[in-house]
């Protein structure tokens, strides 16, 4: 005989509920991380914790290490270094002069480092010009200032970077001799997003532009300009301010407003004696003092001329201090990428470690600008930042065709949801109507402030589908040798499959009909998968065959 078969219903809703659903953020990590394994890690002071004078690398890294964030270096270009392998972005190369940049032709989608010395040779030909009147090997300037943002870290190699996992957008500005401030201008505006004439669009743009290069002039009306445009787009354009131990407001682009401008601090917490200085500083971060253990240990290039190979070395400059803020930026921002750049500069300003105290830096205030780059203060304070608090109204489950009330508040303001599965529920900003069976997802977010946590609110409703009827009808008993043609009713919208649960005893035939072999109990399965509209349902029948 068939089973007992359960009634068709229709599920209700469940009780309705205040839940509290907010998922976090940002994968913020809480712990503080162990110290990397690259073997220069040591030599890297600037990394060390405020008591050293150093921006806190392991405190840094607690916001993460700058995932998916684009960093630009405005430079001399990038070499192949393999602390930067699988993150350099397709770049471009801004240099208009072809003998200054060395390629063979100006500007090209190619920003390689070919290297910016300049023999005695070149100096006597004035091949750069009248104003090129000192011999020089390659600096290999860009390849030292990307590593301090991002050389990889933890691959037992080299140094360590502040942002590990960020990504590197190379642009070229720089080469045999210096660079011009047109091409400069142009390159910070495809640099951020913005289109440049003559030059495909630039499809990573950066939320970072680190431009650790000066020219002793006024901010032009182009280059503020451009300054104006990406600091509209949210784009963050850290400067240095210069190595002329001199007032650093007459240096562009330190001084367009609205520039993050960097000063070079040294072991001692102290202004770098080359360091410009004064109004135009916004803050400092370790440059270095030009000798090898208080200098600043990066990526390099082993060529006196052209690239020959990769290898590390100490520079020191308002240059590689620059580097230090654009790496603490990168890792703040892939924490929380929509924080807003004016709340990122609020929490930055407000939470820099002071001068040591004795330092011409603390008893001159102005002198270095607001104080040091320090992520452990960031850290305290970002994690610090008031949780909103966040109730939910809605029901767990809803059946498909009823509706319930669904509402949000955020600290009891209520919010407006946005409904991310239309194809399984509809919502009229007061209900939630279930459609088809799934998960019914609604959502609110907030971006976070320097004050207060970002939001993201999700309530999520589960449609299980109505419950078919099915029922499988066979003879009480059955006799070995007979066929049988069940009898199949379901209210499902699914195609019900049969299958023996007892091969030996009876077998489905391709037609649903069931062949009946040997003597015992034959058991069929009948299912129906789920639908829009109707959950999975199966039973199993059984009935004795006999001779
Ligand atoms: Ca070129
Ligand atoms: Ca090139
Ligand atoms: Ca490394």
């Amino acid at each position: 005989m068939s089973g007992p078969l359960a009634m068709s219903r229709l599920r209700v809703i469940a009780a309705l509920l205040t839940l509290l659903l907010t998922y976090p953020a940002a994968a913020v990590a809480a712990e503080r991380p162990a110290p990397p394994n690259d073997p220069f890690y040591a030599e890297q002071w600037p990394l060390a914790a405020e008591g050293a004078n150093g921006i806190d690398l392991l405190e840094t890294w607690r916001f993460g290490q700058g995932d998916g964030i684009v960093v630009a270096v405005l430079d001399t270009g990038a070499t192949d270094h393999p602390e930067f392998v699988g993150r350099v972005l397709a770049g471009y190369d801004f240099i208009s002069d072809a003998t200054r940049a060395g390629d063979g032709d100006g500007r090209d989608a190619n920003p390689r480092d070919e290297g910016d010395w300049v023999s005695e040779s070149d100096v006597a030909s004035r091949r750069y010009g009248v104003d090129c009147t000192e011999a020089d090997d390659s600096s290999w300037h860009g390849t030292h200032v990307a590593g301090t943002i991002l050389a990889a870290a933890n691959n037992g190699a080299g140094t360590a970077g502040i942002a590990p996992v960020a990504q590197l957008l190379p642009v070229r500005v720089i080469g045999h001799c210096g660079g011009s401030i047109s091409d400069l201008v142009d390159a910070m505006r495809w640099a951020g997003g913005l289109s440049v004439a003559g030059v495909p669009d630039n499809v990573t743009p950066a939320k970072i532009l680190n431009i650790s290069l000066v020219v002793e002039r006024s901010c032009s009306e182009a280059m503020q300009s451009a300054v104006d445009e990406l600091t509209a787009r949210g784009v963050i354009i850290v400067t240095a301010v210069g190595n002329e131990n001199s007032d650093a407001s007459r240096f562009a682009p330190a001084n367009c407003i609205g520039t993050l401008t960097v000063g070079a601090t040294t072991r001692t917490g102290d202004r770098a004696t080359y360091s410009n200085y004064g109004a135009a500083v916004d803050l400092s971060a370790p440059g270095g003092n030009n000798t090898r253990a208080g200098g600043v240990l990066s990526t390099y290039d082993e060529g006196r001329t052209l690239p020959v190979g990769s290898s590390y070395a100490h520079a020191s400059g308002t240059s590689m201090a620059t580097p230090h803020v654009s790496g603490v930026l990168a890792a703040i921002l892939g924490a929380e990428p929509d924080l807003a750049r004016a709340d990122l500069f609020t929490l930055l300003f407000a939470n820099l470690a002071p001068f040591p105290v004795g330092t011409t830096c603390a008893s001159t205030p102005g002198l270095c600008g607001a104080g040091i780059i320090n992520g452990a203060r960031l850290y305290a304070a970002f994690a610090a930042r008031i949780a909103p608090l966040t109730t939910s109204v809605a029901p767990t489950e809803l059946a498909i065709g009823v509706s319930g009330a669904v509402s949000a508040t955020v600290d009891s303001m209520a919010v407006a949801l946005t409904l991310e599965t239309p194809a399984v529920c509809s919502f009229d900003g007061g209900s939630v109507t279930a459609i088809a069976s799934g998960s019914c997802t609604l959502r609110y977010t907030r971006p976070g402030t320097a004050l207060i946590q970002p939001v993201n609110l999700g309530i999520s409703i589960t449609v299980p589908g109505n419950t078919p009827t099915l029922s499988l009808v066979l003879p009480q008993r059955l006799k070995v040798g007979r066929r049988v043609d069940p009898v199949i009713t379901t209210t499902s919208d699914a195609t019900p499959t049969l299958t023996s649960r007892t091969p030996r005893i009876c077998k489905v035939g391709a037609s649903g009909r069931v062949r009946v072999i040997a003597t015992g109990t034959c058991k069929i399965r009948i299912e129906v998968a789920a639908t829009a509209t109707y959950a999975a349902r199966k039973l199993t029948i059984a009935v004795r065959v006999t001779r």
